[in-house]
C-alpha cells in the first residue's frame, strides 16, 4: 500500500439554517478541509478536520498538508499509519513550529485518511477494523435545535419536533448570553415544554467566567440538566476544577482542546466530568484512542464533539468502551458515500469499508474552494 499521491482539499457546505451563532462563533458554513491519499494498490483515503469555513485559514491548514506533510509521505507504506503518526507529530522542525493549531488539524486529517485506508484495505467498516462493535443500540443527542442565535420561540419549536417528531431523548441548547437569566429562563420554558424525562445538556462555549458561572449554576440546580458543556476558557484547569467542586451539575469538554496532555491535565485535576475528545482537533484516530483509554483508565464517559458532524465518531462510539451518546448535527451527512444515520434517536451501525469520510464527487464539484 504505498502512498502515491496527497491531495488536499476545501470544502464549504452551507448549514440546515442560513446562519447560526453560539455565545462565541457565528458561522453560515461547515468547512471540510482535507486530504485525499492515493495508494499504489488503487485505493483512496478520505481525512478531513472541520472548520467554521474562512479560507484564508482553511488554506493555512492545506499548505501544511501539501507543503510539509505530503513530502513525508509520498512513498512509504500507508499500512503504517502508527510510525507515520509519529513521523510527522514528532518532526524536529514541525514540532518546532506547532505541536497544536493549524499542524494539528493538518494531520488530523492525514491519519483519518490513513485509518480510512486500513479499513478499506481490510473490507471492513472502521468499527470492524478497530475491533467490533460494543452495542446495537449508540443513542444520538440533537444540537441543531439549540443555537443561541435561536428566539426561545424557535427553541420550544425545534425541541419539541425533535422529541416528539424525531424520537430523541436528548437534546443540546447553547448558553451564554451577557444576562445569565435569559438563558435560565429559556431552559425552564424548554424543561416545561419537553417533561422532564428528556436529558437537557448545556454548552457555553467558552464565554462566562467562574463567578458569572457559580451564579449560573446555582439557579440552574432545579432543571435537571445532563452537562454544562465548556463553562469557561477553554485551557483553564483551574476555574474548571473550582466549579466542578462546587456544582452538582457535570462538567464537559474537549472540544478545543489538541493533545493528549491537555485532557491529562483536566482529567487528573478532576476538572471534567464528560471527556468530549475529536478526532478533528486531536491528532486524528490515533489520538483519539489515547484520550479515549486514558478517560476509560479514569472511569469517565466519552462523548466525542462532532467536528466531522459524527461521521467517524459513529465508528469510535460504537466501539470504544467508554463511549455512551453521541452529538447528532445533520449539516454535511448528504455530502458522503455513507452519511451518518440517525433514526429514532439512534445512530445506524455504517456498513461500508473505511471510515465513512469518502465525499461524494458532486460535492466537491458544487461547494470545493480553490487551494490558493
Ligand atoms: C458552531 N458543539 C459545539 C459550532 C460546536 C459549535 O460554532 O462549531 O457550537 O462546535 O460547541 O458542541
Ligand atoms: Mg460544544
Amino acid at each position: 500500500m504505498k502512498i502515491t499521491a496527497v491531495e488536499p482539499f476545501i470544502l464549504h457546505l452551507p448549514l440546515t439554517s442560513d446562519s447560526i451563532s453560539d455565545s462565541t462563533h457565528n458561522i453560515t458554513h461547515w468547512g471540510v478541509v482535507g486530504a485525499i491519499i492515493t495508494t499504489s494498490d488503487g485505493l483512496k483515503g478520505y481525512g478531513f478536520t472541520g472548520t467554521h469555513a474562512h479560507l484564508t485559514s482553511d488554506r493555512l491548514i492545506t499548505a501544511c498538508i501539501r507543503d510539509c506533510y505530503a513530502p513525508l509521505l509520498i512513498g512509504e507504506d500507508a499500512a503504517d499509519h502508527s510510525r507515520l503518526w509519529t513521523k510527522l507529530a514528532r518532526h524536529p522542525a514541525l514540532q518546532w513550529v506547532g505541536r497544536a493549531g493549524i499542524t494539528h488539524l493538518a494531520l488530523a486529517a492525514v491519519d483519518v485518511a490513513l485509518w480510512d485506508l486500513a479499513a478499506k484495505k481490510a473490507g471492513v467498516p472502521l468499527h470492524a477494523h478497530l475491533g467490533g462493535a460494543r452495542t446495537n443500540r449508540l443513542e444520538a443527542y440533537n444540537t441543531d435545535i439549540g443555537w443561541l442565535s435561536f428566539s426561545q420561540e424557535e427553541l420550544l419549536t425545534g425541541s419539541a419536533m425533535a422529541v416528539e417528531e424525531d424520537g430523541f431523548t436528548r437534546i443540546k441548547i447553547k448558553v451564554g448570553h451577557d444576562d445569565p437569566n435569559i438563558d435560565i429562563r429559556r431552559l425552564e420554558a424548554v424543561r416545561k415544554r419537553i417533561g422532564g424525562d428528556i436529558r437537557i445538556a448545556i454548552d457555553g462555549n467558552g464565554k462566562w467566567d467562574l463567578p458569572t458561572c457559580q451564579r449560573f449554576c446555582a439557579r440552574a440546580r432545579d432543571l435537571d440538566l445532563y452537562w454544562f458543556e465548556e463553562p469557561m476558557w477553554y485551557d483553564d484547569v483551574g476555574s474548571h476544577a473550582t466549579l466542578a467542586a462546587n456544582t452538582s451539575i457535570p462538567i464537559a469538554l474537549g472540544e478545543q482542546l489538541y493533545t493528549l496532555d491537555a485532557f491529562r491535565a483536566f482529567i487528573s485535576a478532576g476538572a471534567v466530568a464528560y471527556v468530549q475528545p475529536d478526532v478533528t482537533r486531536l491528532g486524528g484516530i490515533t489520538e483519539y484512542i489515547q484520550v479515549a483509554d486514558l478517560a476509560l483508565a479514569h472511569r469517565l464517559p466519552v462523548v466525542p464533539h462532532a467536528g466531522e458532524m459524527s461521521q467517524v465518531h459513529v465508528h469510535m462510539s460504537y466501539w470504544h468502551p467508554a463511549s455512551t451518546i453521541l452529538e447528532y448535527i445533520p449539516w454535511i451527512k448528504d455530502h458522503f458515500e455513507e452519511p451518518a444515520n440517525v433514526v429514532d434517536g439512534i445512530y445506524k451501525l455504517p456498513q461500508q469499508p473505511g471510515a465513512s469520510t469518502t465525499v461524494l464527487p458532486a460535492s466537491f464539484e458544487r461547494y470545493g474552494k480553490s487551494l490558493g
